[in-house]
């Protein structure tokens, strides 16, 4: 249903009231776009699929239409509420990545899940906006197919820089993006310009060569990408790279200028846990399923699950340089998860003299996983077959 036309005066009162409330709900900005795709997001959407740039994330092809288009995820849709929160980190976010023994999780990982935070606040805000201004209203936090950087910039909150994140010239890029779609006509703010000038630090920060061009990313060589939405062993090619990284990624975020601006969150349960600041990798080569779900209970890692969490840590310890972190992955050989089995294959061998190696698959016998045995054929050497199951 389409809402009945407002003044502008009541355009405007509505949008005091939705900033006071925004800004005490604890978002840091606020503005409004007419609920029409940004300029050029469904073609760069179209070609970032057509050129598998998606990888796995088959979600993004399958909801295109209505991704691209927020009149077609809603049609009665007139204008786009955007609204960005602050995570921005409190230290050095990359200071980790010199302690190869302990494992770097993301700044936006370090605490409690942001959808969960991110959606009771919005959900208040959109019920006291709607109680005021009438007409339907829905709410949107990542998940949903809704370009959030496109929207964002058209409204103004900052603009899509190389790293292909939104930036904003008062907080920098440490910042969660969310919307509410309402049916009232809101007055639009003005859009964003770039402000990255002849800046390239991010593009030059990327461990894995992941930006194909500025304002580009080739999800698949993301380590974010790798770490986070890939069910499958990680390509060998990029284990070296991924360091201690082992929940998404930071390191074209923090090589900004502009987050000299960024504050440290305000939000209690997005500051860093202590215990995820820098965490051992030894403390969870020992995880089983139900100590992972306790240790990550409200956080955002626990969606990977056990498995592709330790498949991480095993990449991690395998660059760890320790050999003290052996005989932990040594028991995980025989890990009930194929891609755990296969996981610590690698970070023994790169830990673990060959001779080592050659008494630990004797030991293994048979392994029933097409990936797991090339794990070991490639560990061994070319022309040491292992025994199929
Ligand atoms: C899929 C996805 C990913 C993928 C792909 C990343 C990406 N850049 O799109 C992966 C898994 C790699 C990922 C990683 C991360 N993500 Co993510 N992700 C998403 C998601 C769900 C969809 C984004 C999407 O549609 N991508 C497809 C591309 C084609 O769309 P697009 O980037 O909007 O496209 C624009 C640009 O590419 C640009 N462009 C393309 N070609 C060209 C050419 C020129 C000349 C120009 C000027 C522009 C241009 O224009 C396009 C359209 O306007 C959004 C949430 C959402 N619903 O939007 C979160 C989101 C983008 N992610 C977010 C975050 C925080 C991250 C990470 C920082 C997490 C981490 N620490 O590991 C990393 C950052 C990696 C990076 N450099 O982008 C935040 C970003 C907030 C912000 N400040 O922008 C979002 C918005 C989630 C949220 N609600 O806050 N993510
Ligand atoms: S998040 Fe990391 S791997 Fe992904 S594009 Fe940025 S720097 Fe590269
Ligand atoms: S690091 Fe430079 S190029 Fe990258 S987004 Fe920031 S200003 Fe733009």
């Amino acid at each position: 249903m389409r809402s009945a036309p407002l003044s502008v005066q009541q355009v405007a009162r509505l949008k005091a009231f939705l900033h006071t409330e925004a800004e005490r709900l604890g978002f840091c900005a606020l503005a409004v776009t007419p609920a029409r795709s940004a300029p050029f997001s469904r073609e760069r959407l179209a070609e970032f699929v057509d050129l598998g740039r998606h990888g796995s994330m088959q979600w993004l092809a399958e909801t295109l239409d209505r991704r691209a288009e927020p009149q077609t995820l809603w049609p009665e849709a007139r204008s786009v509420i955007v609204l960005a929160m602050n995570y921005g980190p409190d230290r050095d976010p990359l200071e980790n990545l010199a302690h190869p023994q302990n494992a770097t999780v993301s700044v936006y990982a370090r605490n409690r899940d942001y959808h969960d935070i991110i959606k009771g606040k919005l959900k208040e805000l959109a019920g006291k906006f709607a109680s005021r201004a009438g007409g339907d209203v829905k709410v949107f936090v990542d998940t949903a197919p809704v370009m959030e950087k496109p929207l964002a910039q058209a409204a103004g909150l900052g603009w899509i820089g190389k790293h292909t994140n939104l930036v904003s010239r008062s907080h920098g890029s440490w910042i969660f993006l969310a919307s509410i779609f309402t049916t009232v006509d809101l007055a639009a703010d003005a859009a964003e310009v770039d402000h990255c000038g002849s800046c390239r630090a991010c593009l030059d920060a990327c461990p894995t060569d992941a930006f194909p061009a500025p304002y580009q990313i080739d999800a698949r060589r993301c380590i974010s990408y790798l770490t986070i939405e890939n069910k499958g062993p990680i390509p060998r090619e990029f284990r070296t790279a991924i360091g201690n990284r082992v929940y998404g990624c930071d390191d074209c975020l923090a090589a900004c200028p502009w987050n000299k601006y960024a504050q440290a969150a305000s939000e209690a349960k997005l500051i860093a846990r202590e215990d995820l600041r820098s965490p051992p990798l030894s403390g969870f080569l020992a995880m089983d399923d139900a100590a992972f779900r306790a240790f990550f209970s409200g956080s955002p890692v626990k969606r990977i699950g056990r498995d592709r969490f330790l498949r991480n840590v095993l990449v991690a310890v395998g660059n760890s340089g320790e050999p003290d972190l052996a005989p932990p992955c040594e028991a995980l050989l025989s890990d009930a998860s194929p891609l755990v089995r296969g996981s610590a294959v690698w970070a023994l061998s790169q830990l673990t003299a060959p001779r080592r190696m050659h008494e630990l698959a004797a030991q293994a016998g048979q392994e029933p996983d097409a990936d797991v045995r090339q794990e070991w054929q490639l560990a061994l050497g070319a022309g040491n077959e292992l025994e199929q199951g």
